[in-house]
């Protein structure tokens, strides 16, 4: 005997969600060197005056964790390289950074932003 259901109860819940990630994945980064600096002029942009983070994948090429290494929260451009990348994060030559705009799992608020520089800079002592 198999019992079929007279009712079925489907909940929908329509809410917009304006979060933004974007990843940008190196590979081949040369390991000579001592230090691995993440370099990165940014704005958030009016409307919104959303503020949004530059995090650092800690592993991997699907990192599972993220630290912030920046947070861009001025119309104008900001400019940060203050940022060593750990031995985890340059990951072998192929660090992972993400742009995240950080507003949780439900994100309401739209914004706009500017990312002028992102790089790498290398850089070896003497
Ligand atoms: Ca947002």
């Amino acid at each position: 005997m198999i019992e079929i259901p007279s009712k079925i109860r489907v909940d929908v819940h329509l809410r917009a969600r304006y979060s933004l990630e974007i990843r940008f994945a190196w590979s081949g980064v040369s390991l000579t060197g001592n230090q691995w600096v993440l370099n990165v002029t940014c704005q958030r942009l009016s409307p919104g005056a959303e503020n949004f983070v530059v995090q650092v994948g800690q592993g991997g090429s699907e990192p599972s964790s993220w630290v912030t290494a920046y947070t861009c929260s001025s119309d104008t451009d900001q400019m940060f390289n203050t940022y060593p990348l750990s031995a985890v994060e340059l990951n072998n030559g192929a660090p992972v950074v993400r742009i995240w705009d950080a507003q949780g799992s439900l994100d309401l608020t739209q914004g706009t932003m500017v990312l002028n520089v992102l790089r790498i800079d290398r850089i070896e002592y003497g």
